[in-house]
């Protein structure tokens, strides 16, 4: 019998997926009251159910698994597993098993909801039928549908770990940071948790600018600061855009694009890598690429008030992106007040303070992490607020002109229940009238 652990959109997936196929299975959580519960209830989904901790009962006559990703590899009911050697799966590699068309994988610290958007619609532009799907939010198995021609799919960490099979067309890691290291041992683990996408794929792609991707023997390569033969795709600064060329042809100027930073040039480059080679053409990959608006919650325009541009990038849960959000603005703004803090991630700040202290003008801190982004912040006004409301109501007061960018650095759910809610909460404040 087969057993799903979890009961969030993965775990629902994978029950609709097996009742569907009339295979017998058994549902568990480790909390007493999921907060899916009643749509399996309304859906017959709970003929073997658990919840409640952990208990090795669970396994009872089980011969797979199949684990969501937000379960960590510590809990007891992993260990139990492995001990008993049953098959434990991610719900990527039951999709994997059941796909009817070319997968493409996506994985990386930063980029890779960004890049499986644009890749998407790059391949719909070319008149395929596209299905986008994985991490970016509407799980593997809810997406499989007849007559697809390719499946773009984002694939986290935590899937891959729980991952053993997978045949894909292509694979990309856009960047590796330290990401997730609460779930991980150390970073040699996460990294070669994201290192693991290559040997499920038939051509491997990366980017060439990242010391770790750099050393990784792919198929091919992209790259702004070191390219070189190996890239098929390269991009290069002329003024305040980038020329991108494709085999050392210019085939586009950046000024086209709608979205901002050289981040997006890397991501650019890297779905135009993967659309090559999946044989779209460089001619319609190029024209999605200048409708492509970008992604809500990733440095996503929201407004201009008196002189004031707003910038929410709630999806910034690390270093890094905060640093590539304040980069990406510093090339437009003079002045630019940034609202940071959540939960910080066990990684090194020091680069992200560094940079706070030289490009940005006003720092409003909320969250958990406020005290401790204090005391390393000295090069510009420090503001600390209880609340977003307050952030933003303080910005307001001290900010005449330029950008004030939402770029927390930090996970949400000390004050939200994801980043995409803390991302709304900041666009409804922003546009609501008695705030402008
Ligand atoms: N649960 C337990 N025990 C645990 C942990 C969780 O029982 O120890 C239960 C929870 O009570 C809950 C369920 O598991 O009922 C939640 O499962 P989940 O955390 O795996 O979340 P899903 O709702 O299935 O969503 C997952 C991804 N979530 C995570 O990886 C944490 C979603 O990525 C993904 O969009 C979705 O599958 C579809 O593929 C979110 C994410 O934050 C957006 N991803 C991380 C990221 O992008 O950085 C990796
Ligand atoms: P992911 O799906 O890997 O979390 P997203 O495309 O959702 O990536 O972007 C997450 C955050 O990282 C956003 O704050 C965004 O501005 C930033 N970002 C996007 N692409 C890159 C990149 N190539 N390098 C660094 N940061 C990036």
């Amino acid at each position: 019998m087969k057993l799903i652990l979890g009961m969030g959109i993965t775990g629902l997936s994978a029950a609709r997926f097996f009742a569907k196929n009339n295979e017998i299975f058994r549902i568990a959580d480790s909390r007493k009251n999921p907060a899916l519960l009643k749509v399996f209830q309304e859906e017959n989904l709970l003929d073997d159910c658990y919840f409640g901790d952990w208990n090795e009962s669970i396994l009872k006559d089980i011969d797979e698994v199949v684990i969501s990703p937000g379960i960590a590899q510590s809990e007891d009911i992993v260990r139990w597993i492995r001990e008993r050697k049953l098959n434990l799966i991610s719900d990527v590699e039951l999709f994997g098993r059941h796909s009817n068309a070319p997968i493409i994988g996506i994985t990386g610290s930063n980029g890779k909801s960004t890049v499986t958007q644009l890749l998407g619609e790059m391949a719909l532009a070319n008149h395929l039928n596209v299905v986008i799907c994985g991490n970016i939010g509407t799980p593997v198995l809810e997406s499989i549908a007849e007559n697809t021609d390719l499946y773009v799919v984002e694939l986290s960490s935590y899937q891959l770990d729980y991952t053993n099979q997978l045949d894909l067309f292509a694979a990309v890691i856009t960047n590796i940071s330290p990401d997730h290291l609460d779930r991980y041992e150390n970073y040699e683990a996460y990294i070669a948790s994201k290192l693991s996408i290559y040997s499920y794929s038939q051509y491997a792609i990366a980017n060439l600018d990242d010391s770790i991707l750099s050393k990784s023997n792919a198929d091919s390569y992209f790259a702004i600061e070191n390219y070189s033969s190996d890239c098929d795709f390269y991009a290069k600064k002329k003024d305040k855009f980038f020329e991108v060329f494709y085999k050392g042809e210019l085939i586009f100027n950046s000024q086209d694009l709608l979205v901002v930073g050289k981040h997006n040039i890397e991501n650019l480059l890297a779905a135009l890598s993967l659309g090559n080679q999946f044989g779209l053409s460089i001619e319609s990959m190029i024209n999605a690429a200048k409708k492509f608006k970008g992604l809500a919650h990733r440095l996503e325009f929201v407004t201009r008030i008196d002189q004031v541009d707003y910038y929410n990038d709630s999806k910034s849960t690390n270093a890094i992106s905060t640093i590539t959000a304040i980069n990406a603005l510093s090339e437009r703004y003079n002045k630019i007040t940034l609202i940071a803090g959540g939960i910080a991630k066990n990684e090194d700040y020091s680069q992200m303070f560094r940079l706070i202290n030289k490009k940005v003008n006003a720092i409003v801190l909320i969250g958990e992490s406020k005290d401790f982004f204090a005391q390393s912040i000295s090069g510009c006004l420090v503001i600390i607020e209880e609340s977003l409301e307050g952030a933003i109501a303080s910005a307001k007061k001290h900010v005449l002109e330029g950008a004030v960018l939402l770029s927390p650095g930090c996970a949400s759910f000390d004050m939200f229940s994801d980043f995409s809610e803390r991302g709304e909460v900041f666009k409804q404040l922003i546009l609501q009238p008695d705030n402008s």
